[in-house]
């Protein structure tokens, strides 16, 4: 066996407190990136993507992955100026593709990325990590979104245990809920009041998962002949947390998920962003059999780790930790390599907040210098040994 995964990190652009030189040091050789100062849905021009580039490789790295392009709400429920917005979107593509960046990670999640209720949850050894507590989610939708439907949603017991719970916060405790799951976390390009998430809920009324997956798989038939002209690799990301949220439908959380976007728009450039952190909350999820049914389509890697506890919450485990196999995964994963000859971006999803950067203000939760670096170099482990035994054996 002779490939191995692209190893890479995200970066946030000149702002991050991470630098490229830190991930430099940490031995990635690529780099994750988007250009978030460009408002969702215009146009990323040439000229700006070859500036970020040019920035990136003067810090001695790659741009191998753009995440994300967004994906405009009103794409998602083909309303207002859509079809526009679907054009403005091949046009990026286009112009990434001529500047030589051709992995394209993006997610379908109505409203709101990535959700979490607690970003720094102490750990026994003192370090802290990212939470996702289910009672926080129900005391937030029953008690501060007051979302109506949500009383039918939930049982009379988790009801009542929420209202307990509820009633027992602290005021900071309870805008702390607030803060974390409206601001948005770093990757979700918008952060919303609750007024303007309670308007942005009801473009959803009359949309249920199977309706969004149909606009899916018409989003995906408008750009995949693009991505496919331009040589671009799409990579949807899973749902995170891979099931609805306040009645929102939710359409990448399962293998059939998977299967049914890879199936239906049939193209090598329709592909997966693997995220085991994301599929693997989901006991359901048999992750490696996931990677041995889709390995071909899938051009990007996120490995995190997160640990399933009670009462349907989970919080993010160190990255050989917790309930994802992630040996076995990185197994299925140099298989594939091997069949398609080819090196897969990967890059240590998330990392806990420990030695300095506890220290240090974290301006994108997740996203710290060390918490990560510690993940690449267990990943990086498990890659040489599993590549030592293939060729020793
Ligand atoms: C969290 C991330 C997500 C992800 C986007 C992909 O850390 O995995 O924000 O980047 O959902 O579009």
């Amino acid at each position: 066996m002779t490939y191995k995964m692209e190893q890479t990190m995200r970066w946030y652009g000149p702002k991050d407190p991470v630098s490229l030189q830190d991930i430099l040091q940490a031995g990635a050789t690529g780099i994750v990136n988007a250009l978030h100062h460009i408002p969702n849905g215009e146009i990323w021009t040439r000229e700006e993507i070859s500036a970020r580039k040019k920035t990136i490789e003067e810090g001695g790295l790659t741009w191998s992955v753009v995440e994300s392009v967004p994906v405009h709400e009103q794409i998602k429920t083909r309303t207002g100026n859509y079809l526009q917005l679907i054009e403005n979107y091949k046009q990026t593509l286009r112009n990434l593709a001529n500047e030589g960046v051709y992995t394209v990670c993006y997610n379908f999640m109505p409203i709101l990325d990535w959700t979490r209720t607690n970003l720094e949850y102490g750990l026994p050894n003192g370090a802290k990590a990212l939470l996702y507590e289910r009672k926080a989610v129900i005391a937030f939708d029953l008690f501060i979104l007051q979302r109506t439907e949500a009383y039918s949603e939930y049982t009379p017991k988790e009801i009542a245990d929420t209202k307990e719970y509820y009633e027992n916060l602290s005021e900071d405790s309870k805008k702390l809920i607030l803060d974390n799951i409206l601001k948005g976390l770093p990757g979700s390009e918008i952060g919303y009041t609750l007024e303007e998430f309670r308007e942005m809920l009801k473009t959803y009324e009359g949309i249920d998962a199977s309706r969004l997956a149909e606009h899916l798989r018409l989003f995906l038939n408008e750009i995949t002949p693009v991505a496919e002209e331009v040589g671009c690799f799409l990579c949807i990301h899973p749902d995170d947390p891979p099931f609805s949220l306040y009645g929102l439908p939710r359409v990448v959380s399962t293998a059939a998920d998977a299967r049914r976007i890879l199936t239906q728009t049939p193209s090598l450039h329709n592909g997966l962003t693997f995220c085991t952190g994301s599929y693997g909350v989901r006991a359901d999820n048999d992750l490696p059999a996931m990677v041995r049914e889709f390995g071909e389509r899938i051009h990007f890697l996120h490995l995190r780790s997160t640990r399933r506890t009670e009462d349907g919450n989970f919080y993010e485990d160190n990255h050989l930790e917790g309930n994802v196999d992630m040996v076995a995964v990185i197994q299925e994963v140099l298989n594939w390599q091997e069949k398609r000859k080819k090196r897969i971006p990967m890059r240590p999803d998330h990392g806990h907040q420990i030695l300095d950067d506890l220290n240090k203000k974290t301006a994108n939760p997740g996203y710290t210098a060390i918490g990560r670096l510690k993940g690449l170099a267990e990943l990086r482990g498990v890659e040489e040994a599993l590549l030592w035994v293939a060729n020793n054996q």
